[in-house]
């Protein structure tokens, strides 16, 4: 933002949305509200252990979630404030959660809208007891029309059908970043005004980078193409890619986006031998669907490694999906790994085949 431009708060971005046809009023309030609660989030993280909000959720099992993961308290209080404050403002019919078995229907005493909400209240929280950044991630789907009863089923919709998505990052500052299908935009909160200001309006991911994103860890269990990828990323300059690759890896998926939004980059949570029977490690529905969205608008691409990820098909509330995103022709190169060795592997399929006829 110049430092002469007027201040364009959260509030005034939506309104002039609004008065421009590209979102109606109930879009516009369920954005105000997630915003505000995310701001509740925020100061909840920022108090950290003097706030007595850090540490698991309980004791043993009792603090494992619908994902057999530990839930810390900041989950279950992440969750509840975008629950309660989604609940009355009469612009959803449901609303459905990492941390929740299903979907939520609103409560009868509150009039139902047309639109329902998915979320991963905190997102990286195992990052949260050692004060790294954490994020909410947001998206927002039509209810069908002539839904008697809201159920699972009617979150199943495509990441084409997003009317809007978007995280907040708890970090040294507090960034909204959203899309309503009209670019990326990312508003940074002035904590002393309590309002979110506009700081970039139409972020670009550039289409080339020289840095990835990857848990490395996982090497030995990635899929060959995968350790392909990577290993040509690795050799450098001298290998086939002809340049030297840096890395970064937060283990926030809202931070690592965040970073690729701002300079580039390639993030990637591959399939492994670890998570193969899951289909990935994060979720299709309130994870990588949402990114994608807001890395599509930034310029990006975003893909399963063998899908544009907004295409995908969703099967369960809950599914898991393998995720490249970023930079677009550091995506399609991954995405080139993976086709190079589905059609060997088709080939000598065939060949096989053939042969042994
Ligand atoms: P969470 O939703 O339970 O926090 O898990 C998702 C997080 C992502 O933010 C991050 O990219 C990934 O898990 C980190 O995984 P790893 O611990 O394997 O590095
Ligand atoms: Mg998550």
């Amino acid at each position: 933002m110049s430092p002469n431009a007027s201040p364009v708060s959260l509030t005034r971005y939506l309104i002039e949305d609004q008065r421009e046809g590209r979102i109606g009023p109930d879009l516009r309030l369920l954005i105000e509200v997630v915003a505000r609660a995310c701001k509740s989030i925020s100061i909840a993280v920022g108090k950290g252990a003097l706030g007595g909000v850090l540490g698991d959720a309980g004791e043993g099992t009792a603090s494992i979630n619908v994902q057999g993961e530990a839930q810390k308290k900041l989950d279950v209080l992440s969750n509840e404030i975008l629950l309660e404050a989604n609940a009355w403002g009469g612009h959803l019919a449901a609303l459905a959660s990492e941390e929740m078995d299903h979907c939520v229907v609103v409560p009868d005493e509150y009039p139902r809208g047309k639109y329902l909400l998915l979320f991963d209240p905190l997102d990286g929280s195992s990052n949260i007891d050692v004060n790294i950044s954490v994020g909410t991630i947001f998206s927002v789907l039509r209810c069908p029309d002539d839904v008697a009863q809201v159920g699972d089923e009617h979150f199943l919709q495509p990441g084409t059908a997003q009317v809007a998505a978007g995280y907040c990052t708890y970090g040294p500052s507090t960034m909204l970043v959203l899309t309503i299908g009209n670019g990326t935009h990312a508003f940074t909160l002035d904590r002393e005004i309590g309002s979110f200001v506009m700081t970039t309006r139409g972020m670009t991911i550039p289409e080339e980078t020289k840095e990835f994103a990857v848990n490395m860890s996982n090497q030995r269990f990635w899929e060959p193409p995968m350790q392909q990828y990577v290993g040509d990323l690795l050799a450098g300059k001298e290998g086939p890619r002809g340049k030297d690759f840096n890395m970064r890896w937060v283990a926030s998926m809202v931070a690592d986006v965040h970073r690729i939004l701002t300079r580039g980059g390639i993030f990637s949570y591959p399939l492994d031998a670890k998570c193969a029977g899951k289909g990935g490690k994060l979720r299709l529905m309130y994870e990588a669907n949402p990114m994608a969205f807001l890395v599509e608008q930034a310029g990006g691409a975003a893909s399963t490694g063998r899908q544009r990820m907004l295409d995908v098909t969703p099967t369960g509330l809950h599914q898991r999906v393998p995720v490249f995103l970023g930079s677009r022709r550091e995506v399609e190169a991954a995405v080139g790994y993976h086709q190079a060795h589905d059609a060997v592997r088709a080939t000598s399929g065939n060949v096989k085949a053939v042969t042994e006829a």
